[in-house]
């Protein structure tokens, strides 16, 4: 098949130099900020030729480093939790009495404890949801932990979890909400927006190192009119914390994903006119598939609860690991992170099942990511930039190797961009992982991956649109000793930095549609699938 190389519409080139101090750059500050992300520079590809060839210009908009570091975490823990966890409410009036705030066991060691034990390296706590009520003692109203009893009026939430996180070596984010139904000022644009930039700047220089701020979009119907100062906002927290990543409907640095359920579109870039997208007012559509001619890199954010409501309610049940599974999928299986809410119950702690659905899911998904059946294989590609010889830093078997940084990039020009798997003996798996160095720009438009049969026949086993940071996709059980991942169209040359392929047991896909061919179906072929709890979910 002819391929588009999209070169000329879509890169706007830098210079070499530029690129090269940004890639340099990109490179120590993500290497310095980031405990988990020293591994993953460790595979950069130390040269033993004196003249290498240089990694290939990006396509441009490409990440900063706090939005590569961010990426790399791929799930964070949300925590929801104020008066509504003790009133049974989801959207407080703002008016709940500070005195129903009393957690008797609260332990933000604990919180954190769950959330590290089942894989995420993040927690964002609601400092402050639509009820106003702050978890920390702000100097501009008196309606938080002040006025409860908890811990006899001088708690704060804020700074015990802080303490918590920074023990662990979790990253602390926070939820301050814009629309509060409790400050008398609301409604009055600039004597709220004074208000509201007071809160935040006391909850970016009190507590440390914030790594992400979460601004909510929504409001009420019928609630006052009043604007938000968002460009004074976003400079602020640029002022008081360089390295948070600043999230919202729109950006700056990650978007929202247009809905709850924590499923991203089957096509999703991270490009993505910032322009094109208003705080409280987005198309989902636009939110869910980015814009591969996109000008800004806005990677997207997946929120979702692990329970019906954001809040804690007796009532309420957690969904069962494998549902949290087919999320997972559907989120970070889509170039975008995963954002769990585990609400913290009236005792203050996250409740026993809960954290028995967080294990079970790491346990699901250590079992099946943890060993890639492609290491097996010997690689090849249909070119290597720089020439399989001249000791490159490009070949096919960097896709083994877990690091962005190291990755197979094909000579330029070429007409044919495929990855070729062969393994001794035959290999069964169900599952397809495929990763670009996105450092240099999301690039891939479509791929597909094909196996061999009889001999000499290629079959199309699944194809897809976008890749990004990370795609996984799902197909029923294929048992074959040839593969080849094929990219079918692309923003410039291609470029893969993983690949890997699994066996997952625990997913069990039943349903194939009948109108829906595999050439045309995007990932996505099988459309319903059940888990082991006969969990029915749409992967569309
Ligand atoms: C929504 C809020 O209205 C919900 O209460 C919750 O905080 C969710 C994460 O965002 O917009």
């Amino acid at each position: 098949m002819k391929k588009k190389t999209m070169t000329s519409r879509y890169a706007r080139s830098i210079s070499p130099n530029t690129f090269l101090s940004l890639f340099t750059l990109s490179i120590s500050l993500f290497s310095s900020s980031s405990s988990s992300s020293s591994s993953l520079c460790d595979c950069l590809v130390q040269s033993a030729d004196s003249t290498p060839t240089p990694p290939p210009l990006p396509v441009l908009p490409i990440p900063t480093s706090r939005q590569l570091q961010w990426q790399s975490s791929s799930m964070a823990l949300f925590l929801h939790f104020g008066p509504n966890t003790f009133t049974d409410s989801e959207w407080g009036s703002g008016h709940a009495d500070p005195s129903v705030f009393h957690p008797t066991s609260l332990d933000a060691a604990q919180w954190v404890g769950v959330a590290k034990q089942a894989g995420f390296s993040r927690v964002i706590l609601t400092a402050k949801h639509h009820d106003g009520f702050c978890l920390w003692p702000s100097e501009y109203t008196d309606y938080s932990v002040r006025s409860s009893p908890w811990r006899g009026g001088s708690g704060d939430v804020v700074a015990e979890l802080a303490c918590a996180a920074r023990d662990a070596g979790v990253g602390l984010g926070l939820y301050l909400s814009p629309w509060d139904r409790h400050e008398p000022s609301y409604g009055r644009t600039v004597e709220y927006n004074e208000f509201y930039m007071g809160q935040m700047a006391e909850l970016l220089t009190r507590y440390g190192e914030i790594k992400e701020v979460w601004l909510d979009g929504a409001k009420g119907e019928g609630e006052k009119d009043m604007d938000y100062y968002f460009e004074s906002w976003f400079s602020l927290i640029r002022q008081l914390q360089p390295g948070a990543v600043i999230f919202s409907d729109a950006g700056p640095d990650t978007r929202w994903i247009g809905d709850e359920a924590g499923v991203a579109g089957s096509t999703c870039w991270s490009p993505f006119n910032r322009s094109n997208a208003k705080i409280g007012g987005t198309d989902p559509q636009y939110s869910r598939s980015g814009d591969p001619v996109g000008q800004d890199w806005v990677p997207a954010e997946c929120d979702v609860s692990i329970r019906p409501g954001w809040f804690w309610h007796a009532s309420e049940v957690p969904k069962s690991a494998t549902t949290l599974l087919d999320i997972y999928y559907n989120s970070v299986g889509r170039n975008c992170l995963l954002l769990l809410n585990v609400p913290p119950n009236s005792l203050g702690l996250i409740s026993e099942e809960d954290a028995q659905v967080l294990q079970e899911f790491n346990e699901l998904r250590r079992s099946i990511f943890d060993e890639n059946l492609a290491k097996s294989a010997s690689l090849s590609a249909s070119s290597t930039r720089g020439g399989m010889m001249n000791n490159s830093h490009f070949g096919p078997d960097n896709v083994l190797k877990e690091c962005i940084y190291s990755y197979w990039a094909p000579e330029e020009s070429q007409s044919d961009w495929t990855l070729h798997l062969r393994f001794q003996e035959k290999v069964k798996f169900n599952v397809l992982q495929v990763q670009e160095p996105i450092q240099l720009g999301q690039r891939v438009i479509q791929f597909h991956l094909e196996t061999l049969e009889n001999g000499d026949e290629w079959r199309q086993v699944i194809n897809g649109t976008t890749v990004g940071y990370q795609r996984l996709l799902q197909f029923p059980m294929l048992e074959t000793q040839e593969l080849r991942l094929v990219i079918d169209k692309s923003r410039g040359d291609p470029l893969i930095s993983y690949l890997g392929i699994y066996l997952d047991c625990f997913s069990i896909l039943t349903e194939t549609p009948s109108n829906t061919s595999q050439t045309h179906a995007n990932g996505s072929w099988v459309i319903m699938k059940t888990t082991r709890d006969n969990h029915l979910s749409a992967t569309l």
